[in-house]
C-alpha cells in the first residue's frame, strides 16, 4: 500500500486520516507521507522513499530515530512488562533527573502529553492562588485543553473566545489572550487586572507560530509583573525543555518560572510529559493535597525508560553546541539561497530549532507571521519533499535537528534546498 492508498483507507476510519491535524498536510496540500520506519536522521515512507527528517516527531527525537541506547532501554523494559499501574523505581530516577536539571522544580509529576501538563499546571495555579484568570499569548499553543484553546477576542479585557466549537464560552471567559512580545500591552493589562490573575502561561521561545524568540524585556516583565501581583508564571517548555541545553530556556534566560511544563524530549519519543514547581505548590496535588490530577499510564515504565536513556545521553555527551551549529548552517543556508534568488526571507533560529518565513523584515509576533507567504512555503515544502527532505508540513512550526544530523547530512539537505529554491524562482 502506498501513502496515497493508505491515506484513502485511513480517511474511512480516522477523521482526516490522521490522529493529529497538522499531519494531514492541510497547510501545504498533497498527500501526507505514511511513514514505515525511521533511523538516525532518516525516515522511509510506504513507497520506500527516504527523507532527511527535520520534524523529528515535532521535537522529541533530539537523538534521532532508534538511538541504540533508547532502543536497548525500551527492549529491556518491555521484557519486564509495559505498565503496572503502580509506582516504579524508573519514575523516581526520572523525577530526580528532571529536578536536578530544573532547580526551579523541587517536585515533578509525569503525565502523558503536553496538553495534560499544561491543563494540570493551570488547575494547580488556580488552586494555589485562589484566582481564575489565566493570561496566554497569541501564536502560542499549549495543547488542546478547553481553557487554553482560545484565540484573542475583542473588547477591553482582551477576553478570549473559543478557538473552536465545543469549547464553552464560560470556560474561556477566564482566559485572556495578549500579543506575544507586546510588553507594554501586557504591563497595562497587569496594572489593571494583575490581582485577578492566577497564571501567566507562555512559551519562553515561541515555536507554534514558527520560531519567534522573546524580545528583550518581555519575559523579564512577565516574571516581574506576576511576582508583583501574586500570580504564577508558567513556562511552557514542552518544546524548549532539553532542546537548547541540559535544562530549559529558563537557564539561558536566567528567568525562573513558578511552574514549568515539559514534554517531547523528556519522553524520548514515547508519550510522556511533566509539570513541576516548588514543593509548596506541588504538594497541593492529590494525594497530598486537594487538587485532583491523575492518569492510568502516567509515568509509564516504557516512557520513563526511553526518557531516562535520552536524558543520560544528553547529560553525558552535551551535544548542544554542535546541534546549534548544524541548525544554523542549514537554516541560514536556506535563507542565503533564497536571498540570492531574489526571494524575500526571514529565518528565525534559536539553537537547534528554526523557521524559514518567506517575508520581508523581522518576524517578532503573530502579525508578522501571518503576513508571510504561506503559499510559497507550501511550494518550497514540496520542492524539498521531492528531493528527499522532510520539512514541517506547516509554515507555523519549527524545524529541528538531532545528534544524528551530521554535517554531511546537513550539507546534502542544503544542496537540495538550493535546487528547491531555484525551482521556485519566477
Ligand atoms: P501534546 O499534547 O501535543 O503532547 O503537547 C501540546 C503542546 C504544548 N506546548 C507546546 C509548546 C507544544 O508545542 C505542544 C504540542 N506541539 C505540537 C506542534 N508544535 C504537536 C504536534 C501536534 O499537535 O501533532
Amino acid at each position: 500500500m502506498t501513502s496515497e492508498t493508505l491515506f484513502e483507507e485511513a480517511k474511512r476510519v480516522i477523521p482526516g486520516g490522521v490522529n493529529s491535524p497538522v499531519r494531514a498536510f492541510g497547510r501545504v496540500g498533497g498527500t501526507p507521507r505514511f511513514i514505515e520506519r525511521g533511523r538516525g536522521a532518516y525516515l522511509w515512507d510506504a513507497d520506500g522513499r527516504k527523507y532527511v527528517d527535520f520534524v523529528l516527531s515535532w521535537g522529541p527525537l533530539i537523538l534521532g530515530h532508534c538511538h541504540p541506547d533508547v532502543l536497548e532501554a525500551l527492549m529491556h523494559q518491555a521484557s519486564l512488562g509495559t505498565s503496572y499501574g503502580a509506582p516504579t523505581r524508573l519514575e523516581v530516577e526520572m523525577a530526580r533527573m528532571v529536578c536536578e536539571a530544573f532547580p526551579s522544580m523541587e517536585k515533578v509529576r509525569f503525565v502523558n502529553s503536553g496538553t495534560e501538563a499544561l491543563m494540570s499546571a493551570v488547575r494547580l495555579a488556580r488552586a494555589a492562588t485562589g484566582r481564575d484568570l489565566v493570561v496566554k499569548f497569541d501564536g502560542c499553543y499549549h495543547g488542546h485543553s478547553d481553557c487554553l484553546l482560545v484565540k484573542a477576542g475583542s473588547g477591553v479585557l482582551a477576553q478570549g473566545v473559543p478557538d473552536c466549537p465545543g469549547v464553552p464560552g464560560a470556560v474561556v471567559s477566564s482566559t485572556v489572550v495578549l500579543s506575544y512580545n507586546d510588553t507594554q500591552a501586557f504591563e497595562e493589562f497587569m496594572g489593571e487586572h494583575g490581582r485577578e490573575v492566577a497564571a501567566v502561561v507562555v512559551e519562553p521561545v515561541a515555536g507554534n507560530m514558527g520560531v519567534v524568540p522573546p524580545e528583550r524585556g518581555f519575559l523579564e516583565s512577565a516574571r516581574d509583573q506576576t511576582r508583583r501581583h501574586g500570580a504564577l508564571l508558567v513556562f511552557d517548555e514542552v518544546i524548549t525543555g532539553f532542546r537548547f541545553c541540559y535544562g530549559g530556556y529558563q537557564h539561558i534566560s536566567g528567568i525562573t518560572p513558578d511552574i514549568t511544563c515539559l514534554g517531547k524530549i523528556v519522553g524520548g519519543g514515547l508519550p510522556a510529559a511533566a509539570f513541576g514547581a516548588k514543593a509548596e505548590i506541588m504538594n497541593l496535588l492529590a494525594p497530598v493535597g486537594p487538587v485532583y490530577q491523575a492518569g492510568t499510564l502516567s509515568g509509564n515504565p516504557l516512557a520513563m525508560a526511553a526518557g531516562i536513556a535520552t536524558l543520560r545521553v544528553l547529560r553525558e555527551q552535551d551535544p548542544y553546541r554542535e546541534l546549534a551549529r548544524n541548525m544554523a548552517v542549514f537554516a541560514n543556508g536556506i535563507g542565503q539561497a533564497a536571498r540570492e534568488a531574489g526571494i524575500p526571507v526571514t529565518v528565525n533560529v534559536m539553537g537547534s530549532m528554526a523557521t524559514v518565513f518567506f517575508t520581508r523584515g523581522p518576524v517578532r509576533g503573530l502579525a508578522d507571521v501571518e503576513a508571510a507567504d504561506t503559499a510559497l512555503y507550501a511550494r518550497f515544502f514540496h520542492a524539498m519533499l521531492d528531493r528527499g527532505v522532510y520539512l514541517a508540513p506547516s509554515p507555523y512550526e519549527a524545524l529541528f535537528v538531532s545528534t544524528a544530523h551530521t554535517p554531511d547530512i546537513i550539507d546534502r539537505a542544503l544542496a537540495a534546498a538550493h535546487e528547491a529554491i531555484s525551482s521556485l524562482s519566477p
